[in-house]
């Protein structure tokens, strides 16, 4: 049985909940972290020492990091996936997208989800908001390049990079920040709103 731990609000759970869901796989959620709480207990650190979310359990097998995660689950339960193929470049390219996902473009949209969402008007940081909202932005400027080249993140085809894209897509097409024009990733933005998987978990109001 697969079971994921993580409140259904954080961005690196709706990636797992996502993929999880596009691919027919039964889980249970447990609502842990944020005002849930449950991630200083010596069992969930026993499972996850960052003391963060997501959390995935298969059977006993348990694991961290978003990303590595939803490599695991295409791996150990739908090896023969679209989403992240075996063959070499096409694998390398969502690879590349992914940790740019991770190393380049997180903690800039952080900054500016959690100043703008999560701090109350009187405590935040606008400075801060405003320059992380310049760095995220060069970050979807790029990826609106390779948008405008593919109708995909990482090629032709859906993929895990749209994955962990699209959940921060949604965020930062609604801050009231300023943004390089990006036509691209708006049209690709629309075309992942007809999805049903994504209308239902990912376009949900921020909090
Ligand atoms: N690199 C980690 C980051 C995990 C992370 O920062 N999770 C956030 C939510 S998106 C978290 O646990 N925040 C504290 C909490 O929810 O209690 C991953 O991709 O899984």
């Amino acid at each position: 049985m697969l079971r994921l731990w993580g409140r259904d609000n954080s961005s690196n759970v709706m990636k797992v909940i996502w993929l999880l869901e596009e691919l027919r796989l039964p889980y249970e959620r447990l609502d842990v972290g944020g005002p849930f709480g449950k991630t200083d207990t010596p069992e969930y650190r026993a499972m996850n020492p960052t003391g963060l979310v997501p959390t995935l359990d298969d059977d006993g097998f348990t694991m961290w990091e978003s990303n590595a995660i939803l490599r695991y689950l295409c791996e150990a339960h739908a090896p023969e996936t679209p989403l992240w193929p075996k063959q070499p470049q096409a694998r390398g390219k969502i690879d590349q997208w992914m940790d740019y996902q991770q190393c380049g473009m997180n903690r800039p949209q952080g900054v500016v989800f959690l100043g703008l969402i999560r701090t109350p008007p009187e405590k935040r940081d606008m400075a801060a908001i405003a320059k992380g909202a310049e760095e995220a932005g060069r970050s979807w400027a790029i990826v609106d390049a390779a948008l405008g080249r593919h109708p995909f993140v990482a090629g032709e085809a859906f993929s895990l990079a749209d994955i962990v894209f699209g959940v921060h897509a949604h965020r930062w097409l609604q801050f009231p920040v300023a943004r390089p024009d990006t036509p691209h990733l708006k049209a690709w933005y629309e075309r992942l709103l007809t999805r049903p998987i994504y209308a239902k978990h990912i376009a949900r109001p921020l909090t």
